[in-house]
């Protein structure tokens, strides 16, 4: 048990800590609990995708929530736990991830972590009106992910070995602030400033893999509900699902990965 109000159960080894943490949520567990593992055997990322880590080489957590959202806010979970990341990083690597739409923390381009909510709205336990979500964290710490998907590393990026332990901490102190700020109108106005200055997807061209097809434009903004407004033409797309597959800034003529 750490502070901050959150309770950590620690695993060598474990299938999913999103998936064990769902589970616990179905039985009633409150929130703030938290499951950490130094290595999973089905590690998940979004729409059935792989988070690959060898033992010992990341941070691989989840966290229960049971917060009373206002509508259209839920986006405002995964901004909390995205910044909280990006925020405990500067503290002990001394530079700042920026966010990628929707779910990255990138350096220079290149994922650093990824993040995986995901909501049970008929999970038993928490108080009225609230939802069980279990927000996921996988941040490389001396691995930069498998080859060929354009990951990095704290230690590739800058130079330092993380203590795991050190930066959940870090993690959870900065996600209570924030969690605090979710609970009031004007903080969640706060966050979603935040959210906004922090993600280097806005203002750039982007190529966007959705359901539907691939939208290209220029990332304009975010909206109320989390979802990407892409300027197409003289039009403007909001997209509530999808994948930045490649994005460069207006000024650059060559497409470059990120
Ligand atoms: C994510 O999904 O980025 C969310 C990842 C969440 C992982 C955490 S670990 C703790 C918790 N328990 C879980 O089971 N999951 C959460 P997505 O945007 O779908 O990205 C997945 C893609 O990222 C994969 O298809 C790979 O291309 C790439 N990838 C896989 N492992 C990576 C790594 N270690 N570093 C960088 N990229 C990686």
């Amino acid at each position: 048990m750490l502070g901050h109000g959150f309770h950590i159960e620690r695993f060598d080894l474990i299938d999913s800590t999103n998936t064990y943490l769902m589970g616990k949520a179905r039985e009633g567990a409150p929130g703030g609990l938290v499951a950490v593992a130094d290595h999973q055997l089905a590690g998940r990322g979004r729409l059935d995708r792989r988070w690959e880590a060898p033992p010992g080489s990341s941070l691989l957590a989840s966290i229960l929530l049971r917060e009373h959202l206002e509508p259209g806010t839920s986006h405002l979970l995964t901004a909390a736990v995205a910044l909280s990341g990006a925020a405990a990083v500067e503290r002990l690597c001394g530079l700042r991830p920026g966010l990628k739409w929707p779910n990255d923390l990138v350096i220079g381009g290149a994922k650093v972590a990824g993040v995986l909510a995901e909501a049970d709205t008929c999970a038993p336990g928490g108080g009225p009106g609230t939802t069980a979500v279990v927000v996921g964290i996988g941040m490389n710490l001396t691995w930069p992910g498998p080859p060929g998907v354009g990951g990095t590393s704290l230690l590739a990026a800058s130079g330092v070995v993380v203590d795991r332990d050190l930066l959940l901490d870090e993690l959870l102190g900065e996600l209570s602030l924030r969690l605090d700020l979710l609970r009031t109108a004007v903080g969640r106005e706060t966050l979603t400033e935040d959210l906004r200055g922090s993600l280097v997807t806005l203002g750039t061209v982007v190529s966007v893999e959705t359901p539907g097809g691939t939208v290209v434009g220029r990332a304009r903004s975010i909206s109320t509900a989390g979802h990407l407004v892409v300027e197409v033409g003289d039009d403007e797309v909001e997209i509530v699902t999808g994948d930045v597959v490649h994005v460069r800034p207006a000024s650059e003529g060559q497409p470059g990965a990120d």
